[in-house]
């Protein structure tokens, strides 16, 4: 265990990081009695300089939030929940385990990871290690509820060693379907990508931004595109079509890198602009301009967030978006700079060269539904739930949620109640007794980010995703506060080192992240299984071979970048002929369906719902702060006025919306910036199908992911199904239905 710190003087501000969300935003903590009493932001940090947002402010509220829990709770006969010592928790879990696998082998146990696995760096890591000592291959993440065509695109694709060219410099951006002002998420570092999004502009970037609302990101654009939800394939095709017939292609870069040129121009010839016109719903001139201003320059890029791989094809859209920045030649050549070689990463090796496609799933764990395998964006979570309640050999049994909230988060969360109702062991680990801890036979009370040790390790690893650093920085943190008197928390980590030591199965764990294709992979490092490992060794194991060691990077608990001699794109393999795919058959086939498609579908639906992301939450987290529900509790339906006048509604009525498979209530409220006939709607609100909370639409909101089926309208590959650009009906809501 970490050192507990030193009992603190009034008012002592301490360095840390925040981690409520991925941005790892530099703090300054005041520390009075031991507790943490204000966040500021630190003014002097070199890449954030200052920024913070409301929930950064708000850590210590979360911290000493009064529903906070601070001991392990385990649901008795009566249904009730009751605090144990969580060493108890450990011996009956790992006892429960054991009987279970005895009886039906190791893959009817199931580890969900979610978004609260990655602040911490040793607790996924552990949790796997745990897995696979115990011969389980079920390890199930949100990435394939997120964007799961992130990983699939390229896979098809192939890369380019070389990596893309940074934001900060870039000439022309383009984001479709992502809102990096407020969600500090895909497209722009997200280190305050507000005020860098302002100086890009300032210094002359030109942006495109797709999406069917005048977003905060899409306001500042230079071309927005504002189209009929789930028609960026068409767009995207469109894009490509002018870009082709107008010549505007970098053919020297395609002749030496890639493959299927041909086939990719056959393939969008259908999407000629007056076609996309008809079909997105977005002026054909516009996107010839968006197109013409895309290929104009070659310092650029483009990103693809949560709105198009949530709606239909998201891999088309990813598709799309590589192949139209590997057209105009977006990428790092030799001799180019590497603004960010890696700090806590290994240093990368960019090179001037392709790799070729590799295989995107159909190796590994498969699904025992709907044809699934293992992907390169992990095993599928949307037949997670499927896999809980289908009877016969690998059923799950047991399920462990690591700062993931199943009931708030996966799509159809009536399979997903059946499915935890289910289980013969369901085990949360969880800062509060959210929808799914209620639902849970034990629930593990963690320690709380200002309460461990820290790195900005996983920040860092998002760089090729155009999100991380721009800049080769790193902050480690030490806990800077003890966690409350009287509680009795633990590491998420330390609770499976726990069940391995009492079920006697060795661990071992690697170095977490590879930084590009050529980047070796460091050996495991065995975990000691007699004397419990500090988090500073682990993380020592969690860095191996990183450019600057961890050491070096404590020295400076402020945050630092670690400048480098100028890391440069070297040249390419001469004797390399590896080739980008242009023409995946895949990807041509589905184009081909898409052109196909009548233009009007799913006639009887008049609106399209779309997700997005709240500014004061994280998705179901930061709901139980007062500090933070300074507008809304409940997640909105944004509407344009415009259907709220046809409809009859005012701000504030409750309405039905209904998808072919469920319905919800939402509470209305008006935004011009969304386009006509979109409903626009926040996801991981509202409580479980027949909860208590359920008709409180005013104060819990609604979920959204009641309206997901997960076996229509599903990817092929990573199963993840409509979760944006559902077609659904809108009308007031019978009082009857309010409850
Ligand atoms: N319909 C629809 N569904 C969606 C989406 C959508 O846009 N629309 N978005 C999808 C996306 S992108 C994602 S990433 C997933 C998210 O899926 P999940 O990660 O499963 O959902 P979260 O709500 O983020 O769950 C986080 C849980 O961690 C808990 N928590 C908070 N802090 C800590 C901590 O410090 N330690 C621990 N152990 N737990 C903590 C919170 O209380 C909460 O219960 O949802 C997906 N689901
Ligand atoms: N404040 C805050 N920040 C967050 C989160 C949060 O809940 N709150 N969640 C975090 C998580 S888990 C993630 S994955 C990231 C996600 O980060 P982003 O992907 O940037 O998520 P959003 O902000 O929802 O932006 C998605 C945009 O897609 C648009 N959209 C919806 N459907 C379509 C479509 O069919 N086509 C197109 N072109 N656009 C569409 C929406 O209108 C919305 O503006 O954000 C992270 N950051
Ligand atoms: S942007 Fe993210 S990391 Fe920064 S203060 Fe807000 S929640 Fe914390
Ligand atoms: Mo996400």
């Amino acid at each position: 265990m970490s050192s507990p710190p030193s009992q603190s003087t009034p008012s002592e501000v301490r360095d840390s990081f925040c981690r409520f969300c991925h941005a790892a935003c530099a703090i300054k903590v005041s520390v009075e009695g031991g507790r943490p009493v204000s966040v500021i932001g630190a003014k002097d940090n070199p890449v954030y300089h200052g920024y913070t947002c409301a929930k950064g402010r708000a850590l210590p509220d979360q911290h000493l939030n009064p529903h906070r829990l601070l001991h392990t709770m385990k649901r008795g006969a009566d249904g009730k929940h009751r605090p144990i010592p969580v060493e108890q928790a450990m011996e009956e879990v790992a006892a429960k385990i054991s009987q279970i696998v005895e009886e039906h082998g190791p893959r009817s146990v199931a580890l969900y990871t979610g978004t609260y696995s990655f602040p911490y760096p040793a607790s996924a890591p552990m949790a796997v290690a745990w897995m696979t000592s115990l011969g389980s291959p079920m390890f199930f993440t949100s990435a394939t509820i997120d964007q799961p065509g992130k990983m699939i695109a390229p896979a098809l694709h192939g890369r380019w060693g070389g990596g893309p060219y940074h934001f900060d410099a870039a000439d022309v951006w383009m984001l479709v379907g992502a809102n990096p002002t407020i969600a500090k998420s895909i497209g722009i570092p997200c280190m305050n990508p507000a005020k860098r999004l302002h100086d890009a502009l300032k210094r002359g970037l030109e942006l495109i931004v797709i999406d069917p609302r005048r977003s905060e990101t899409a306001k500042v654009a230079t071309v927005h595109l504002q189209p009929k939800p789930g028609e960026d394939p068409t767009i995207l095709a469109g894009m490509i079509r002018v870009i082709l017939t107008e010549n505007l292609a970098d053919d020297a870069f395609l002749s030496a890198h890639t493959r299927g040129f041909e086939g990719l121009r056959a393939a969008v010839d259908p999407f000629r602009l007056d076609y996309v016109e008809r079909r997105a719903g977005v002026p054909g001139a516009e996107v010839e301009r968006a197109a013409r201003i895309f290929a104009a320059h070659r310092n650029g890029g483009g990103n693809v967030g949560t709105g198009p791989n949530m709606a239909a094809r998201g891999n088309l859209s990813e598709y799309l978006t590589l192949a139209l920045n590997t057209l105009v030649g977006h990428w790092r050549r030799e001799g180019e700079r590497v603004p960010n070689p890696g700090v806590l990463m290994a240093a990368g090796r960019a090179k001037a060269q392709a790799t070729p496609p590799y295989p995107g799933w159909g190796f590994g764990e498969s699904m025992r539904v709907r044809n699934l395998t293992n992907t390169v964006a992990g095993l599928p979570t949307a037949a997670l739930a499927d896999e809980i309640l289908l009877p016969g050999e690998g059923q799950v049994k047991a399920l462990f949620s690591l700062g993931g909230n199943p009931m708030a988060a996966w799509p159809d969360q009536h399979k997903t109640l059946a499915a935890m109702n289910a289980l013969e062991l369901n085990v949360s680990l969880d800062i509060k007794m959210s929808a799914t801890a209620r639902l849970a036979d034990y629930v593990i009370a963690p320690r709380l980010s200002l309460e461990v040790p820290g790195m900005t390790l996983a920040t860092e690893s998002l760089t090729p995703y155009a999100m991380g650093y721009a800049e080769p920085y790193a902050q480690y943190s030490p806990a800077v506060v003890d966690p409350p008197e009287g509680s009795d928390v633990i590491e998420e980590w330390e609770f499976f080192y726990g069940l391995a030591q009492r079920m006697k199965l060795p661990l071992s764990i690697s170095a977490a992240y590879e930084w590009g294709p050529d980047t070796e992979r460091p050996a495991r490092t065995e975990i000691d299984m007699q004397n419990k490992p500090s988090n500073d060794s682990l993380f020592a194991a969690l860095t191996q071979g990183s450019r600057i060691s961890l050491d070096e990077v404590k020295k400076y608990p402020e945050g630092r970048i670690f400048e480098d001699p100028p890391a440069v794109v070297a040249a390419g393999d001469p004797d390399s002929n590896a080739r980008m795919e242009l023409a995946d058959p895949r990807m041509i086939a589905e184009l081909a369906e898409v052109a196909a498609e009548p233009i009007e579908r799913d006639t009887e639906f008049a609106y399209r719902l779309v997700s997005r992301r709240l500014p004061d939450v994280h998705n179901s987290a930061g709901r139980d702060l007062p500090q933070l529900l300074r507008k809304y509790s409940y997640n909105p339906a944004f509407m344009n006025p415009v259907d709220l006048d046809h409809l009859g509604l005012a701000p504030g009525d409750v309405v039905e919306i209904t998808s072919s498979h469920a319905s919800i209530l939402g509470v209305v409220e008006a935004e011009e910036a969304i386009r006509i006939g979109v409903v626009s709607m926040a996801h991981a609100f509202g409580d479980a199908p027949g909860g208590d909370q359920d008709k409180d639409v005013y104060t819990f909101g609604s979920n959204t992911g009641r309206l997901s089926s997960v076996d229509r309208d599903f990817d092929p590959y990573s199963g993840i199904p409509l979760m944006s650009a559902i077609p659904v009906n809108v009308e007031r809501a019978l009082d009857s239905a309010l409850g």
